[in-house]
Formats: structure tokens, sequence, C-alpha cells
């Protein structure tokens, strides 16, 4: 319904997708159902003293179980697309370094199944085909780390690309490399949990290298299928103007954004970030051949946004503060970057300690706009986790929640109308889940998941964004 103050609503340009997002091991638990084997999630949580209170995703959303209840949901919401992962394990639960093994129906047909309930819902399927859920025996075989990791990647797209794609639209290859890389082989937060420089360079090179395979084997096995990467890409932000403060932001911007987006985009690695890290590696794991087949043109960029990254100069003079969540009581994800540091903020934080800022998203759309014109960008992600606030009718009153998708829904709208070509939004997340390290201490969904009755309830925010689904604008 029009009313005198919709003039001011933020109008989303016809055709916006609005979707959520989640991934395989956050939401669906049933680790030992269908014929699925260990991922380095299971094997990671189950290690004492690696997860929050011991959590684990065995169980989850149990969404294996409740995915229809999860789609009427969606459905009730008004999404347009949803964005979830394949889990390799359930696909091709045999794989070894050597050999993809036997593709495993059961596998296959729980997502085949989820791909039809979406369709009947009028609600469009993104597939993630790699959301950190790497099979336990690749790991065993060195991970991402080996080329044949990548190459068994590969072959894995294939299998989802030919089953699943005359239904599917759009494939996104992998979901942030930058934390499969530096949060599970350099500072050991995230699986497998290894801290090793050398180790995590590498594995983001096989990442690119399994990305660029992956995009060919879908374009063979589904040619009408997009596809996509999503990177957590930062806004990085110098605390002054100073040189130094230039210098710090430089290095951490070829880190997070450039040695993932140059081989993609320009098929080469940043220069400056080969410099940096040559006492780390000799960055001998780049074959020829391989930044061709990274190269290979993209359809769609799924940027994740969360947060800034401010940064500055560090000297030993003052304490280093560790305000990025990444540097205390562990190793650095930040390869040779032992003089830059990350301020600490006096400004609003989620539940996450991730600083408020939407001016960030504004500003990263607008410089993917700039620097790969003409590529169609997606939000593939963002949200943020909040504590509950259940009123005396038990409804969850996440007023925080629907302020900061407010702010970046605003900030989304205003990269549109500067030029860049955001063509649609995954609000993450659907439903509260296994948030990694965090296990179920950080709540992200727009849906309240009571885990020991695994009830949905929808938090005010899932009103707000039925609203603005429905008006395909940000009500004023
Ligand atoms: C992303 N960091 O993860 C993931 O794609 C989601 O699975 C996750 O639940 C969501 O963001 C919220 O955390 C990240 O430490 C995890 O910088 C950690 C970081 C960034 C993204």
């Amino acid at each position: 319904t029009q009313t005198a103050s919709s003039t001011d609503a933020l109008q989303f340009p016809a055709g916006f997708l609005w979707g959520s997002a989640t991934a395989s091991y956050q939401i669906e638990g049933a680790v030992n159902e269908g014929g699925r084997t260990p991922s380095i999630w299971d094997t990671f949580s189950h290690t004492p003293g690696r997860v929050e209170r011991g959590d684990t995703g065995d169980v989850a959303d149990d969404h294996y179980h409740r995915f229809r209840e999860d789609v009427a949901m969606m459905k009730r919401l008004g999404l347009t697309t949803y964005r979830f992962s394949v889990a390799w394990p359930r696909i091709t639960p045999q794989v070894t370094a050597d050999s993809l093994g036997p593709v495993n129906p059961e596998g296959i047909g729980f997502y085949s199944d989820l791909v039809d309930e979406l369709l009947a819902a009028g609600i469009s399927p993104s597939i993630t085909l790699y959301h950190w859920d790497l099979p336990q025996a690749l790991e065993d075989a060195g991970g991402w780390t080996s080329r044949t990791t990548a190459e068994r990647f590969g072959e894995y797209a294939e299998v989802v690309a030919a089953a699943l794609g005359d239904r599917v639209p759009l494939f996104i290859t992998l979901n942030e490399p930058w934390c499969s890389a530096y949060l599970g082989y350099a500072s050991g937060v995230h699986a497998p949990g290894r801290t090793d420089d050398a180790a995590a360079l590498s594995a983001v090179h096989h990442l690119n290298l399994a990305h660029g395979l992956a995009a060919a084997s879908i374009r063979r096995a589904s040619p009408s299928s997009r596809v996509a990467l999503t990177l957590n890409l930062a806004w990085v932000c110098p605390e002054t103007d100073s040189q130094q403060d230039a210098e710090a932001a430089r290095r951490v911007d070829g880190l997070q954004n450039r040695v993932f987006l140059d081989p993609v985009l320009r098929g080469s690695y940043p220069a400056d970030v080969q410099a940096d890290t040559a006492a780390v590696t000799d960055w001998s794991f780049v074959q020829p051949g391989d930044l061709e087949i990274i190269s290979a043109p993209l359809d769609v960029l799924g940027v994740n946004y969360y947060s800034p990254t401010r940064v500055r100069h560090w000297t030993r003079e003052r304490p280093k503060e560790h305000a990025d969540g990444h540097g205390e009581g562990h190793a650095s994800p930040w390869i040779a970057c032992e003089d830059v540091e990350f301020p600490f903020q006096h400004d609003r934080k989620t539940d996450m300690g991730w600083s408020i800022d939407p001016r960030g998203m504004t500003e990263l759309l607008l410089r993917i706009a700039r620097e790969a014109p003409g590529l169609e960008i997606m939000v593939t992600e963002n949200g943020a986790a909040f504590p509950d606030v259940v009123n005396e009718e038990g409804r969850v009153v996440d007023t925080d929640r629907i302020d900061y998708l407010k702010s970046h829904l605003a900030a989304v709208h205003e990269a549109i109308e500067g030029g860049a070509p955001v063509t649609g939004y995954y609000l993450w997340s659907l439903l509260d889940n296994f948030e990694w390290a965090w296990g179920y201490a950080k709540r992200f969904g727009i849906v309240h998941v009571d885990y020991d009755t695994q009830v949905r309830t929808p938090k005010d925010s899932a009103l707000f964004y039925a609203d603005v689904i429905r008006g395909n604008a940000l009500p004023s």
C-alpha cells in the first residue's frame, strides 16, 4: 500500500533478487546420514578446545530433516532466491587425493529434493559448491596445500552441475577462500587448524585454481547456468593519511583483496604481495597455465561484507591492538604483516565485536565497479549477530539487527545509484546456526532457532525483511 511517506522509500531496481544465505555444515546436521563421510569441520569441532563450549555441527538446525519446513518459511518471507551450499562429503564420500570415487545417489538426492522444493515455492536456488566442509580424506593428503585437492574439486563441480544444473541458474564455486586459506592454515582458528604461513599461501593458490577448474566444469556440464565466485573483500581504511598507514593498508589490501581478485580478473598475482611474502614462500606452486584457468570469465562476483577493516602502522613502542577479532591468543592470519595493527574502534559493534559501518559496503561495491567494469555483482552475504531480546509476548525484538540491515541496504542502494551493477542481496542468515569457532553462541538468523526443540520463530527482522521484499524498497 502506498502512503505519503513511501515516496521517500529507497526503491531497488526492478527484478532485484532478494535472498538469504546458509551453509551446509552450519545448518544441516545429520552428519552420519545419507552416506556422508567426515569433513574437516567434523574433525575440528570434535577436537576439544577448538569450538566454544565444545559445540559441533552434529545436529545444528536439523535442516537435513526439516528442509521442507524451512523452504515454507522462506516462501512466507517472500524470498525470491536462496543461497545454500552442497556438502562435498555427501556427494562423493569416498573421494581420495587420487580419485573422486563413486557419486552417492543419496547425497545428490537430498539436494535435488531441496532444489525441487524451492522451485515449487517460486524461489530461485543458488548453489555454493564449497562452504568449508572439505572431505577429511583430502585434508589427510594435504588439503588445500595440495594441487590434487583443486583437481578433485573440479571433478566434483562437474558432478553437481551435471546433476542439478538444469534447475539451478547460479553456481558459486567457493565461499570466502580468504577464510579457508588464512583462518584454516595460518591462524588455525578454522578447520583444519594449521598454523603454517607457507601452507596458507599455497592454499590461496590452490583455492584460486579450484575455482578456475570448477568454473570450466560448470560451463561444460551446465552451459545455461551462470558462474560466480564469492569473496569476503575488505574496505581497508588507513587510520591517518601518513605514508606508513598507507603502507599498512597496501599490505592488508594485497592479502585480502588483490591476491584473489587479480588472478581472476587480470590473470596475474600482485607483484607486491609476492615480494612481501618472498621469505615465506617462492610461489613455485603456481604452475604454467594455472592463471589462464583461474582467469576464465566470471558471470557474477559475489561479495560478502560485514565490517570495515581499519589499519595502521605498528611500532614496538606501544602494545599491539588486536581489534580485528583475529589476533588474540593465537597465530595471526596476516602473513608478513608484523608492523600492521588493527586499532580498536570505540564505535558500535555487533555481538562478533565487528564495527558497524555501512559506508564500507558502498565504498567496496563502488571500487569493484571501477576495477571490474561491467561485471555483475551480488551481495552474497551481509548481516549481523546480536544477542536475542525476547519481550513478554515471546517475540524476538531484534531492533539492532533491523538497524544494521536498514543502514546496509541503504548503502547497497547508494552504490547502485553510483553505478555499481548490483543485482541481488542475500541476507546472512535465514536461521540461527553453527557459527564456526563460536558454535551456537552467536546468532545471525532472522529466524530464531530453539536448539532444544528445533522450533523456528521469525524475529522482528524477518518481518522487516519481508516488508522490504514485498515493496522492492527500503521503507523510509
Ligand atoms: C562468513 N572473519 O564467515 C561465512 O561465509 C559464514 O559462513 C559465516 O557464518 C558468516 O560470515 C558470519 O561469520 C566469516 O573472521 C567468518 O573475518 C569469519 C570471518 C569472516 C567471515
